[in-house]
């Protein structure tokens, strides 16, 4: 068990001199990091806490870092917030869950790991007039929810989401059934330590594959009202070894009758390697989510680097009448921009179109396109002059599909370098628009306001910063691009 991040000078210069490792993407100071947990604006102050192992590079151990923001962009680390306790409900581990204010006192509400248990545990704020909330006290009635509901056969319990509604607290805890499908369970309790189960207000099918599939047990479900629906964003989770786990985000957008939920739409959220979003609801009504940003290297890889894993940036939902859950990056983070190109109306001809003005790995790029009657078009970027290396985010309009494609975007064999599409149908006459931000191995595309695609990408060249424009099988008329060099969000 430690009580910080293991960090000796050796691993500080390894980290300092790593081009891998993003610079404007929240990362804890070393080691592994995985969901983030925990979100609440408290006293003006936005807290992020997030799953953590103080002690090495790969999942282990799991405690709960911690860091605050006054701008939601430049962020400061604290203690780590939450260790297991041995001999205690978690004493394998501090696994995820979110935050509420209990009547003013800042209270966590996360699963305690013993054994083959996972169950639902409490922590308040030791002195809530800290504005860092730094330290926190385990409830003495550890766990507040001792069983997991009798009667089903779990393939997995855990995750709470809680929020408030006139005078009751509500849950909705993750949950699997073997050979069933995911399933995210509600509970009611007047004061978040005794607590009423209700009844799943979802369940999936394991063996149902349209409109999408959701696979086996769903992680950290969050449960929120937008506009006039609800929206159930789940963590899809698959095991099928030797295979690695399938893990991605699908959102359910519907209507909630206090007791059921259903889904109006079903849709893969971020096909790539954004999982685990949390969201909260911040003091200027916005609901703001955070998710995690998987490695995609190998073990060997991660455990040279001395880190793993990095924060989503933050994001903004909105309503939209087509029922879709609409997207945006904060607008906050337009402070990182730096040095900016743009290029005004233009025809792209088919073939590529290298820019000579623009160039780097941390990037925003905001392009806008008509994509005419090219069969895909896009943006390269992280390319060597030679074309050795090389990443397209490529639209095939034909098809709807939007992707992140990778084969040859590292010549580090060991590097995954799967694609995994997404599915982006425009409306007739709607243009092309994405929001790309490149942050060294990270790569998050934000494509017409209604879907995020994250990938990581380990280019193993200095010269491979190039970015293009590229066309084919046709041509299409680029309406604009901005290009900002983006700073970084640690102190120097
Ligand atoms: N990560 C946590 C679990 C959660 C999973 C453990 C999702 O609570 O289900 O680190 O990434």
């Amino acid at each position: 068990m430690a009580a910080e991040t293991f960090l000796d000078d050796a691993l500080r210069a390894r980290l300092a001199a790593d081009p891998q490792r993003p610079r404007y993407h929240f990362q804890p100071p070393a080691q592994w990091m995985n969901d983030p947990n925990g979100l609440i604006q408290w006293r003006g102050r936005y807290h992020l806490f997030y799953q953590h192992h103080p002690d090495g590079p790969l999942w282990d151990d799991m405690h709960w870092g911690h860091a605050v923001s006054d701008d939601l962009v430049r962020w400061r680390h604290l203690p780590i917030a939450l260790a297991p306790t041995p001999g205690g409900p978690d004493e394998d581990g501090v696994f995820s869950g979110c935050a509420v204010d209990h009547d003013g006192v800042p209270t966590l509400v996360y699963s305690g790991v013993r054994g083959k248990e996972q169950l639902v545990c409490l922590a308040t704020a030791a002195d809530p007039d800290d504005p860092d909330l730094v330290e926190w006290r385990k409830d003495p009635g550890n766990p507040v929810i001792p069983v997991a509901p009798p009667g089903s056969d779990w393939v997995a319990y855990r995750d709470p989401c809680v929020w408030r509604e006139g005078d009751a607290w509500y849950m909705v805890h993750g949950a699997g059934i073997v050979d069933v499908g995911g399933a995210a369970l509600l509970y009611r309790s007047a004061d978040l330590r005794d607590w009423d189960y209700l009844g799943p207000i979802r369940v999936g099918e394991i063996a149902r594959r349209e409109p999408i599939w959701t696979g086996s047990m769903w992680e950290c479900p969050q449960f929120f009202p937008l506009g006039d629906k609800h929206v159930l964003l789940i963590s899809v989770w698959y095991r099928n070894p030797p295979e690695p786990s399938t893990l991605y985000i699908a959102a359910l957008i519907g209507t909630f009758d206090g007791q059921r939920f259903t889904p109006e739409r079903e849709e893969v959220f971020d096909a790539g390697a954004g999982y685990a979003p949390q969201t909260m609801r911040d003091e200027r009504g916005r609901r703001l989510c955070w998710s995690w940003i998987r490695e995609t290297r190998s073990r060997e890889a991660i455990t040279a680097a001395g880190w793993a894993g990095a924060m989503s940036l933050p994001y903004v939902f909105s309503p939209r009448p087509d029922g879709l859950l609409g997207v945006a990056p904060a607008p906050e983070l337009a402070a990182l921009r730096g040095a900016h190109t743009r290029l005004g109306e233009t025809t792209l001809a088919e073939g590529a179109r290298p820019l000579a003005d623009v160039s780097g790995d941390c990037l925003e790029l905001a392009l806008e396109l008509d994509p005419g009657d090219a069969a895909t078009v896009g943006l390269i970027v992280r390319r060597s002059p030679d074309g050795a290396e090389a990443t397209r985010i490529a639209y095939t309009p034909a098809s709807g599909r939007l992707a992140i494609e990778r084969e040859r975007s590292s010549l580090d064999e060991a590097a995954d370098r799967a694609t995994r599409p997404a599915a982006l149908a425009l409306a007739p006459g709607e243009p092309l628009r994405l929001r790309a931000f490149l942050d060294r191995s990270i790569i998050e595309v934000f494509a017409n306001e209604r879907l995020i695609l994250t990938e990581r990408i380990y280019p193993t060249r200095p010269d491979s910063t190039g970015v293009a424009l590229f066309a084919e099988g046709g041509g299409a008329t680029v309406r604009s691009l901005d290009a900002w060099q983006m700073g970084t969000i640690w102190a120097e």
